[in-house]
């Protein structure tokens, strides 16, 4: 097996005191590496750490995880300049914003378009180095790699490719603006499965293919017969890996309460996302500034720790957003802060998961309010580190992840109003009624894990590509007995001559 992603599992950077190794922040990293660990194979990604080049071999590749190796990191080279426009610009300026309902204009700059082709290919070529067989199953992630299916199809065309595609799909008329629909749409038709994470953005997918590609198209069995292939559409809701019972949180380094000096009765709302447009940060802290206006007999109880892990800083509308959010921060304390109470704290650095694992465990409530987004795996983290069934997670109607949690208290982040009474129905909700629903919601995710996910979808590539092995077996036998009929059938000449012979009487 081939995974392909942007983001690499390990980074290697180098620090004062040597190489350090970090799992980089995101949830396609967090969701795919056990899974990596689990098959083994190749996982080809960008190589993008400062100290990267020094900690592989001479064919770029070195064993990971650090310690207990149990799969292969191809890593892939590229220049400041390319990483500028495929990253940066057209997968993250170009296709982000395209892909999420966060009314953040695309910029579309025909350089960045080709830069995104020329990494593409390159990431082709790399894959078609790591095939071991002529047929290699190949699992391509998300946006960064819209291309990438058709060229690896191209070089290695009885590969079985399956694309997942994290983000959202928008709806037609939106995919309509982007210059190179065509083109996006062409290449990820390459693959023989695309994934999703839940239904709306197949349907979407299908309307973009019927208005932009000569195709036939089937809503029965959401296929696309393009080029004469046929790739399926087909939903897999991500998810994590459920911690095991003996997988203890190592001594939590780190503690919202003690470093925000809470009273012992005082609550904690916590929040953690990347810094990220699409997450809908000053959208939350004006919502808990409103909490603090409208019931003041909160001022003093309540307490916010944000994590925000930096991201995508080269983008100037996410160095931006953090001014923003650090302004937005202190005003807010500025404002309600006494001698002994310090309303919230907003961390915008990467966190050890380990810590992060403590804070889910700490929090009383866990907000998740994006404002558009694919998935979100920082719910399900929170559900699966609430060992006692307590604890409220308020939840973005706009998540995919509140169809598989209808549990959790569901909001329109875009209603600062709604936000803030639901933030307060949180605070005041009894035990009982927290434990009904954390319990359903722990029961979803245990059962709906990542393995789960990858479960599903390996096993529908696997069936496909035995139907295809069948099906060319089959072409191959039937050209086999068309040629043998070729060989024992006379020509038309001889039999005429037979016939006709046939039909003269006997002398
Ligand atoms: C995309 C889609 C979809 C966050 N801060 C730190 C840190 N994290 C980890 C969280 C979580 C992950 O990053 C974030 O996952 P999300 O699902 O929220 O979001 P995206 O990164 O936007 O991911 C999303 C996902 O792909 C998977 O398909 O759910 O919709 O946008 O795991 O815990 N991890 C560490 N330090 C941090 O400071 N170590």
């Amino acid at each position: 097996m081939i995974l392909v992603s942007n983001r690499e599992p390990y980074m290697h950077s180098m620090q004062p005191d040597g190489i350090r190794c970090e799992m980089p922040a995101g949830g396609l990293v967090s969701a795919l590496e056990p899974i990596a660990r689990g098959c083994g194979g190749t996982w080809i990604a960008h190589g993008s750490g400062s100290a990267d080049r020094e900690t592989v071999d001479a064919n770029d590749r070195l064993r990971v995880p650090p310690g207990e190796p149990s799969y292969t990191l191809r890593r892939v080279w590229l220049s400041e300049e390319e990483e500028k426009g495929y990253y940066l610009g057209y997968a993250n300026e170009s296709l982000w914003p395209l892909c999420h309902n966060a009314f953040v204009r695309p910029v579309f700059r025909q350089q960045d378009w080709e830069h995104y082709r020329t990494v593409n290919a390159r990431f082709a070529d790399a894959v078609a180095q790591e095939a071991r067989s002529e047929a290699p199953m190949v699992i391509v992630q998300d946006y960064h790699f819209a291309l990438l299916p058709r060229m690896i199809r191209e070089r290695l065309p009885n590969a079985t490719i399956v694309t997942f595609w994290h983000i959202p799909w928008p709806n037609a008329e939106v995919f309509g603006i982007c210059p190179h629909a065509a083109e996006l749409l062409d290449g990820l038709l390459g693959s023989d499965i695309i994934g999703f994470q839940v239904p709306l953005f197949r349907i979407n997918l299908i309307d973009c293919v019927e208005r932009t590609l000569e195709s036939r198209v089937s809503r029965e069995d959401w296929s696309v017969r393009y080029g004469g292939k046929t790739s399926r559409n087909c939903t897999y809701p991500i998810s994590i890996a459920w911690p095991a019972r003996s997988e203890p949180v190592a001594v939590p380094a780190l503690s919202a309460r003690k470093s925000l000096d809470m009273k012992a009765d005082a609550k904690l709302i916590l929040a953690v996302g990347r810094l990220d447009y699409t997450k809908g940060i000053p959208e939350f802290l004006a919502a808990f500034e409103d909490l603090l206006l409208r019931y003041p007999e909160w001022r003093g109880r309540i307490h916010l720790y944000y994590v925000a892990a930096p991201s995508r800083g080269g983008v100037e509308s996410y160095r931006n957003l953090r001014r923003q959010c650090l302004k937005i921060s202190a005003a807010i304390n500025a404002r309600f802060e006494t001698e002994d109470y310090k309303p919230l704290q907003f961390m915008d650095e990467h966190f050890a998961r380990d810590d992060l694992r403590a804070l889910y465990r700490e929090a009383d409530i866990c907000a998740v309010p994006s404002l558009h987004d694919g998935m979100n795996l920082v719910a399900k983290e929170f559900v699966a580190e609430r060992e006692n069934s307590d604890g409220v997670l308020i939840l973005s109607r706009f998540a995919g992840a509140a169809q598989e949690l209808p549990e959790a208290l569901a909001v329109n982040p875009f209603d600062i109003a709604q936000l803030a009474s639901t933030l307060k129905a949180a605070l005041e909700m009894p035990l009982v009624e927290q434990g009904e629903r954390m319990h359903r919601m722990r029961e979803t995710v245990r059962n709906k894990n990542i393995y789960r996910w990858a479960g599903r979808m390996l096993e529908d590539a696997v069936r496909l590509r035995s139907r295809k092995r069948l099906l060319k077996v089959r072409t191959a036998a039937q050209e086999r007995g068309r040629r043998r009929n070729l060989r024992t059938q006379p020509d038309p000449a001889t039999l005429n001559r037979a016939r006709n012979d046939a039909n003269t009487p006997d002398p």
